[in-house]
């Protein structure tokens, strides 16, 4: 019998990982050539960051890659995935290439390579270079074109030794939560805007899957996407109807396009009053919807979806996106320090779902799970390693009850680190970071994860890690 706390055996190959993001945890953000983003922008803004922080040094990984990789490599796991930070490679977004910012990254893959360590690069991470935003940003359908400008260029250094390519981190984000909410850079609160900047940021995916196949043969493509299943918080007809809205707008907007090359039925109608959107043009969808070699899974929880106006400090933009659907609290449903709900089975039933929905789904990675804790104890976290147990777990179940391809699992994070609009509060990390000084410690989760791979290892369990020493 399986424990909770034991690992639940996997699908051959399956790739054991940890992930990160370059605004995150890099810093030195004005060394070598690096241009501005939009997050360092949005940073100075006051009270855009709940600590009045900014990733200006975060865990200075531009310095201390390293320690990192050592993390890696002594915790026993087959692949990273970490992202490269456009305006390190095209300080003003298009143009000139800085080889300085490139050349950081040439060092860590050559890193990991040496390890055995499989990168898995993340080409957006949402650090846009600022001087795009100031040309528009996602908005302006040009920001996709000189993404998959840069893409190639990226892969032409890397693409000899990287093999795993992940256009874009949950474009919801990047769209909804920087264009819409403005809680996210580039800070603003548009209905029309965020909409063309979620279609922008797919027409970009889609054209940086094509260049970064026309780099190499054997280029493995992917997206990551932020899944929630969307449940009703009551069983009333208008909740019901509240979580179809959600599903809408946080789902189905980025999987129906990706995965089944059309905007799902339903969609142009919720937002007919906020946009008209003439943006689409002929052809975008047949790009957005090429078949890709794997699709990115982010898993952080449920959302308990309520009829009710979305809650907008400023009245006066509210009817620019409102959807009149709100996430609430769910009695009876644990949360973590964040007041994220934790249900591992959503995990289980967001790759069930994509399943039954989309014939054909490619490979699936769940590309980022993980919890987060806001006391600094830099030790003992068993909810970290109970998360993580029981999530692998319903990801072990779907890969067992459903046609799915499940080819692997990365914890976020590595180590702890800058949490965008929440500061240095809370901490993800398997590692936790010491930030004056810089010092990455293990945590008991670290430990935890390390003896079940290193036991499954020595038993010759080749279930376990498909990495080769
Ligand atoms: C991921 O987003 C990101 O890819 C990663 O960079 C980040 O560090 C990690 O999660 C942990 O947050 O502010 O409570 O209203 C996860 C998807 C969607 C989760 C937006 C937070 C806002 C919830 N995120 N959501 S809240």
């Amino acid at each position: 019998m399986t424990t909770p706390w034991e690992l639940p055996r996997m699908p051959a190959g399956f790739i054991w990982g940890a992930a990160t993001a370059a605004y995150q945890i890099e810093g030195a953000v004005a060394e070598d050539g690096r241009g501005e983003s939009i997050w360092d922008t949005f940073c100075r803004r006051p009270g855009a960051v709940a600590d009045a922080t900014s990733g200006a040094v975060a865990c200075d990984s531009y310095h201390r890659w390293r320690d990192d990789v050592r993390l890696l490599d002594d915790l026993g796991l087959d692949a990273y995935r970490f992202s490269v930070a456009w305006p390190r490679v095209m300080p003003a977004g298009r143009g000139t290439v800085n080889r300085a910012g490139l050349d950081y990254y040439d060092r860590l893959v050559d890193a990991l390579c040496e390890r055995g360590i499989r990168p898995f690069v993340t080409l957006y991470h949402w650090d846009l270079p600022q001087a795009l935003e100031d040309a528009g940003g996602w908005r302006v359908r040009d920001t996709a074109e000189h993404f998959a400008d840069y893409a190639g260029v990226v892969a032409s250094r890397l693409g000899d030794r990287v093999r795993d390519w992940i256009t874009l981190n949950e474009p919801y984000c990047s769209s909804i939560v920087g264009y819409a909410e403005g809680r996210h850079a580039p800070g603003v609160t548009e209905g029309h805007g965020a909409l063309a900047a979620a279609h922008h940021l797919l027409v970009g995916h889609g054209r940086a899957v094509a260049a970064l196949r026309a780099t190499r043969p054997g280029t493995r493509v992917g997206i990551t996407l932020n899944l929630s299943p969307a449940v009703p918080a009551s069983d009333t007809a208008a909740d019901r109807a509240a979580a179809k809205r959600m599903d809408l707008m946080v789902n189905r907007q980025f999987t129906d396009p990706v995965l089944g090359g059309a905007y799902p039925e339903g969609f142009d109608r919720l937002y007919a009053g906020v946009s008209d959107l003439s943006f689409r043009r002929a052809g975008d969808l047949e790009l957005i919807g090429a078949p890709l070699d794997f699709l990115g899974v982010n898993y952080y929880y449920r959302i308990h979806a309520a009829d009710a106006p979305y809650e907008q400090p400023d009245p006066a933009l509210r009817s620019a996106y409102d959807i009149g659907v709100r996430s609430v609290p769910r009695d009876g449903v644990p949360v973590t320090d964040l007041g994220w709900p934790i249900e591992p089975h959503g995990l289980y039933e967001t790759l069930t779902g994509l399943v039954g929905r989309y014939p054909g789904l490619p490979p699936v990675y769940v590309t980022e799970n993980g919890v987060a804790q806001l006391r600094e104890d830099p030790g003992a976290d068993p909810e970290r390693i109970h998360f993580i147990a029981e999530h692998l777990a319903a990801a072990a179940r779907a890969a067992a009850d459903a046609p799915l391809d499940l080819r692997g699992y990365f914890y976020w994070s590595l180590i702890d680190n800058f949490e965008w609009a929440r500061g240095y509060g809370p901490r993800f990390g398997l590692a936790h970071v010491d930030y004056p000084t810089g010092t990455r410690t293990p945590r008991a989760s670290y430990h935890w994860l390390r003896e079940r791979l290193s036991d499954r290892a020595a038993a010759g369990d080749r279930y376990v890690t498909g990495r080769q020493r």
